[in-house]
């Protein structure tokens, strides 16, 4: 008789019997891992696995990526264009002819009745390169209303601000090789371990061969604080305060690097009469980091050969956004570390596609980085366009956030929504609901037709997605990586660059102004106008960038010529000798006085509600919420709360409590854990109808992005758990 094992290792992985892998980059996050999708003989995608030969990756893929084959066919997929009259009505099925017709009428004839303006247009971080080009030409060269933005305003635009303040253009300077090179790392409210997992395993790797100190600042313990040399739990929403001490310690002892700052910046003066107002024990007690953990982490970071710093939402969603990643790059330029390997900042990215809308969508200004208040770059733009250069306004209009307060005003009457969710991801919905049932005409493009903003639309368009479309995206390192179609889109779906061409036709009745087809010839013509600007991709074209898995903008015709490879193309930006964007050179070295004027915890609402994201779950969960896999290990909201809170309040682990702010109220279950501190609770804010009904999300006042991290709560146990579970379970949706 036998007994135990009879075999070695009887866990066997299911043979997926796949026949072909066709190569991809994911679609979740800006990290940019390229894919290869396993088809097995049917036909089927039926697995996927990091590519190998990609420098981003090198064959690894974090939870998501694993999965991402099962989106294609995933429930709630949008197969038919559907409309209807009134918000209130049933939809009705409809055709592509008829949707793209009323789309049309309706931005004209809303547009005549109430003025261009009236009509806003709001789009993503999560389509391709050239769809975003496609749209911001249709926009700014047909449609004309300046109502135009994208939900990077709830996520890049502080990094975008902070970055146009201190080197005078947007664009990030550092890359993961630098984790190779560096001697000493700050990661600010930046969660790697879960949302960026593979940039995450870049970093240990290179840390656990190298060693070097990683100092993470981050309210809550999380992984990558469980991982650090030294955590600083910092209170909400003074990261300024601790960089302002930072800096002071740093010209105290004389730790600047002189030659670099006389060379490259101008505004010292004016940087060291503010910092010399900012000793360790006032921004200690601003802050809650002891004032030897100021002086030795400034220290440290200033002798550090080559220092580099991250940073993600804990820094860019909060009133200090702008400010805080201004204090990141002006402690880079102070100890000479920016376009240095191992020493640069590197705004970690969010969405898969965040940089390339930064880069071309003309949002906030025109192709590549070019402003709508210079005009050179207007006049520039609209001769290569072959459009009356007065067709574009001299300043930018509002951002997104803007948008919902002037839609709320009654000023803004028709909405176009392209990938993009706001009724999910915008702070305070309440108030989003009242903006959007005011809208006289509301658009929703997406892939998904169960998404919370479809409740406001009279026009349903549906989208493909990730790889049923063709085109580039831009990773956070500033690599351009492609996708290919390797699914058609399901019923009756259409690439959105197909839907943007098809609604260009009807603006676009003489056919002046050129819309090409394909991507690849698209491409070919953002790579002209990109010629001789920062993000130069004049070398570039899609067959050479899938040959190379992914290239790092700038890569120049002129480097192409020389037979440069493209492995050499823009590794770090701003390398000695620097020569930053503003007109005479020089990076700024700008001031930043700090003001406390947040909401903050009080008597009525004791706890500060932090929010942010969990591994297995994207945004409002339309794509993981429906893929078994991701969805199991969190499929209802909960918070983070300290054990002792839980106690002090007589909580248990797994109780249902309502969480309630000065905006609305939602049912969570507790999951008590010493990752929080006591007075504070942390909601993953994936979850249908519930974080962002209590988020305040004040506005930053350089960028506009929202404070989602900081707001005030209070927390209530409830009697009656079964009745709270059912409310619970309603928040689940999918
Ligand atoms: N799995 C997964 N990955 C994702 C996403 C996703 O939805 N799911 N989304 C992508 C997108 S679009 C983005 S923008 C990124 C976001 O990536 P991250 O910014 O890393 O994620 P968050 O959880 O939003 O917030 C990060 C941390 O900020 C901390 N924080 C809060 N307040 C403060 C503060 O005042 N100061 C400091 N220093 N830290 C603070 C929070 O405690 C939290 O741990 O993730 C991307 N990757
Ligand atoms: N409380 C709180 N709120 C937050 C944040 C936070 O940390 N806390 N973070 C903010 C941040 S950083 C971000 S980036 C936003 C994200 O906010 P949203 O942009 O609203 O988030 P998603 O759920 O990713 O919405 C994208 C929509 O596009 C659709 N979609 C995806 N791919 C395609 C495509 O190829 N074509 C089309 N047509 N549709 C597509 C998806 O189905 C989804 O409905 O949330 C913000 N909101
Ligand atoms: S780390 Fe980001 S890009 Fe890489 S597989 Fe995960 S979600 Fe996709
Ligand atoms: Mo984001």
């Amino acid at each position: 008789m036998l007994f135990g094992r009879t075999k070695k290792n009887p866990v066997t992985l299911p043979d997926k019997k796949v026949v072909e892998w066709k190569t991809v980059t994911c679609g979740y996050c800006s990290t940019g891992c390229s894919i290869d999708v396993g088809f097995n003989e049917e036909g089927r995608p039926v697995s996927c696995r990091g590519n190998a030969e990609a420098d981003v990756n090198r064959g690894k893929l974090c939870l998501k990526g694993i999965f991402e084959f099962e989106l294609f066919d995933s429930a709630g997929r949008g197969t038919k264009v559907l409309e209807r009259d009134h918000i209130r009505e049933p939809w009705r099925e409809s055709s592509w002819d008829s949707g793209l017709d009323r789309l049309h009428d309706e931005i004209r004839r809303i547009q005549k009745k109430y003025g261009p303006d009236a009509f806003a247009i709001i789009s993503t971080g999560q389509m391709l390169t050239e769809e975003f080009y496609t749209l911001g030409k249709l926009t700014r060269g047909l449609i004309g209303t300046n109502n135009y933005d994208g939900n990077t305003t709830l996520c890049m635009a502080s990094a975008v601000s902070g970055y146009k303040r201190s080197f005078g253009s947007d664009g990030p300077p550092g890359c993961y090789e630098d984790f190779e090179h560096t001697d000493f790392l700050i990661a600010w409210g930046s969660n790697l371990p879960e949302q960026h997992p593979i940039i995450y395993w870049r970093l240990k790797d290179a840390q656990e061969r190298r060693g070097f100190p990683l100092i993470v600042v981050d309210p809550r313990v999380t992984m990558l604080a469980q991982n650090a040399s030294l955590h600083l739990p910092i209170n909400p929403g003074t990261d300024v305060a601790l960089m302002n001490a930072m800096m002071h310690v740093i010209f105290k002892e004389g730790l600047e690097d002189r030659e670099y700052i006389e060379k490259n910046c101008v505004g010292l003066e004016e940087l060291k009469a503010e910092v010399e107002k900012w000793t360790p024990d006032r921004a200690s007690q601003i802050t809650g980091i002891h004032p030897d953990n100021i002086v030795t982490v400034a220290r440290a970071f200033a002798k550090a050969p080559a220092a580099m710093q991250i940073w993600t939402m804990g820094i860019n969603q909060s009133i200090h956004g702008s400010d805080g990643v201004t204090g990141i790059n002006t402690l880079a330029l102070i100890t000479g570390n920016v376009g240095r390997p191992g020493g640069s900042p590197l705004s970690i990215t969010g969405q898969c596609n965040a940089m390339g809308t930064r880069e071309w969508s003309s949002c906030s200004g025109l192709p590549n980085f070019r402003y709508l208040e210079n005009e050179e770059h207007r006049n520039e733009i609209a001769e290569f366009w072959g459009i009356d250069p007065s067709m574009f306004p001299c300043h930018r209009g509002l951002t997104q956030t803007d948008i919902y307060k002037a839609m709320e005003a009654g000023q803004i009457k028709g909405l176009w929504l392209i990938a993009t969710n706001p009724l999910s991801s915008l702070p305070d919905t309440g108030k989003v609901r009242r903006a959007m049932e005011q809208l006289e005409f509301c658009c929703v493009q997406d892939c998904y037709e169960d998404t919370e903003s479809l409740q406001y639309a009279h026009l349903y368009l549906p989208g493909a997605t990730w790889a049923e479309k063709h085109g580039v995206m831009t990773n956070t390192e500033r690599r351009i990586n492609l996708v290919k179609p390797i699914v058609p889109p399901p019923g009756d779906a259409k690439p959105d660059l197909w839907i943007f061409n098809r609604l260009a036709e009807r603006f676009n009745k003489d056919g002046k102004i050129r819309f090409p087809e394909s991507a690849k010839d698209i491409f070919d013509e953002m790579a002209k106008i990109s010629h001789g600007r920062l993000s130069d991709i004049s070398g570039m074209d899609h067959d050479l960038i899938e040959k190379n898995r992914g290239i790092q903008w700038p890569y120049t015709r002129e480097q192409r010529e020389r037979g440069e490879p493209p492995k050499k193309g823009g590794v770090r930006l701003y390398e000695k000798p620097a020569s930053f964007m503003h007109p005479d050179g020089k990076a700024r070295l700008i001031p930043l006085p700090w003001e406390d004027n947040n909401e903050r915890p009080d008597d009525e609402y004791p706890f500060w509600l932090n929010t942010g994201r969990l591994i297995e779950h994207w945004h409002g969960r339309t794509k993981t919420g429906k893929i078994a896999n991701n969805n199991k290990f969190s499929p209802i909201p909960f918070i983070e709360i300290n054990p002792d809170t839980a106690r002090d309040l007589g909580i248990r682990h797994g109780e249902y409590v309502r969480l309630v702010s000065r905006r609305g109220d939602a049912i969570v279950m507790a999951m008590p854990t010493a990752r929080v501190p006591y007075n504070m609770v942390f909601l993953p804010f994936h979850f249908h109808d519930c974080a962002n009904r209590l988020t305040l999300g004040l506005l930053d006042p350089h960028s506009r992005q929202p404070a989602y991290k900081q707001s005030a709560v209070r927390i209530e146990r409830i009697e009656d758990q079964e009745h709270a579970a059912k409310l619970s379970m309603e928040r689940r949706k999918f």
